[in-house]
């Protein structure tokens, strides 16, 4: 059995954690939400929250995430300082007694979305990313320099005539949901904010990101492994350049790089299925196979792709990913790990998203978007049989 986990925000979550219990899962995922980017977490603050979950018959599994202060990603300021937070909070999960770190290295926007309430043809809604909003938003509404290169005239005009078919309040809707912060993300813009942040990176390239990535990487993996803490980054999400943003964690080859940059038993992946699924240039089964052993936690979501680049989230065990292949690949991980005497046996997954249905939809409750409670009830639930099943073939 791979350990079943639930993403929690804290104290202020609608779900709480005696809900989670009813879930059926035994971990917590959660970060200290409230300390600013770039600042330590204190043993004080992390033994707090930790007691708070052990209370409610739950462990802390996962840090999901240590946010990765943006002047750290550009090399920039005060990022030796920022760096030295970063291992110092490090050091300070473990001494609690966690020891698996997710983190990612995204410029700017952790994950992003146009919608958050996308109707499905169930009468559930889910979150989706339009590849035309999201030109209408980056062309017209945000103007970005820079931007009329990326796409071909058909596209642009499909963009604009999105724009003209939007009421004012959807164009706020629609801004507010890119630039505002999904939840985790762990920041928020006004437009002329974002406008500076996207400016901090116009000298930056792919190459320049990934070697940013690296030197962090041979700054804390030593400091993760002195303290058998396990970092495991995020893909991006979406996995493809967005904004003219450099983008270094979208596919396997990306991953493996980053492996090797830092080779350690510190240094692995979040496998996210939802966020590497939606290029159908990432063969997620044979990754899952392939970079197995490097896999320190688990996202498992499932995506629909469209033609144009856009998607949405489909049920947990439909649309593009394999997930019956991806669960039978972990779970052979597991005993690989079992066989030769690893002590990481857990492999933490959580039920990644999940729709708005039920109750969920009429409650009146506001969930964080994507981390509904029945909704990802119903995910854990199906990945739940999916495992058990397989586990007794
Ligand atoms: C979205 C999440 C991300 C993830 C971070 C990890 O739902 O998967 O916010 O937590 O990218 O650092």
């Amino acid at each position: 059995m791979l350990e079943q986990t639930w993403r929690w925000f804290g104290p202020n979550d609608p779900v709480s954690l005696n809900d989670v219990r009813q879930a059926g899962a035994t971990g917590i995922v959660t970060a200290l939400h409230h300390i600013p980017n770039g600042e330590v977490w204190s043993i004080d603050e992390i033994q707090s929250r930790k007691s708070q979950i052990e209370r409610a018959g739950l462990t802390w599994s996962v840090v999901e995430s240590i946010p990765v202060h943006e002047g750290i990603k550009t090399r920039s300021g005060d990022f030796l300082r920022y760096i030295e937070d970063y291992k110092e909070s490090i050091v300070n999960v473990a001494q609690a007694g966690i020891d698996t770190v997710c983190y990612n290295f995204m410029p700017v926007l952790d994950w992003t979305r146009t919608d958050l309430d996308y109707p499905m043809p169930d009468g559930s809604t889910g979150l989706r990313f339009d590849a035309t909003e999201f030109a209408a938003f980056e062309l017209y509404i945000l103007k970005r320099p820079g931007a009329e290169y990326l796409y071909n005239d058909t596209q642009k005009q499909r963009a604009r005539a999105m724009l003209d078919s939007m009421t004012d309040a959807q164009v706020k809707r629609l801004t507010r949901t890119i630039i505002a912060g999904l939840p985790g993300s762990e920041e928020s813009y006004t437009v002329e904010q974002f406008r500076n942040a996207l400016d901090a990176y116009k000298d930056i390239s792919d190459h320049d990101l990934r070697q940013n990535l690296y030197a962090f990487l041979r700054e804390i993996v030593p400091v993760a492994q002195s303290v058998g803490v396990r970092l495991a980054i995020h893909p991006d999400d979406p996995p493809y350049p967005i904004l003219g943003l450099p983008r270094v964690v979208s596919t396997e080859a990306d991953a493996r790089a980053l492996l090797a940059a830092a080779n350690s038993p510190a240094n692995g992946i979040c496998f996210c299925t939802g966020s590497y699924g939606v290029r159908a240039d990432n063969d997620l089964v044979g990754m899952a196979e392939r970079l197995g052993d490097k896999i320190h936690f688990v996202h498992l979501r499932s995506t629909e792709r469209n033609a144009d680049g856009s998607f949405q989230e489909a049920n947990h065990l439909e649309g593009d990913v394999p997930m019956a292949g991806v669960m039978r690949a972990l779970l052979n991980e597991q005993k690989r790990r079992q066989d030769e005497g690893r002590t990481d046996l857990r492999m933490p997954f959580r039920p990644d998203h999940g729709h708005r249905m039920l109750d969920d939809l009429t409650s009146g409750k506001r969930t964080n978007p994507g981390y509904t409670a029945i909704g990802r009830l119903r995910g854990l639930a199906e990945l739940r049989g999916l495992m058990t099943g397989l586990m007794h073939q």
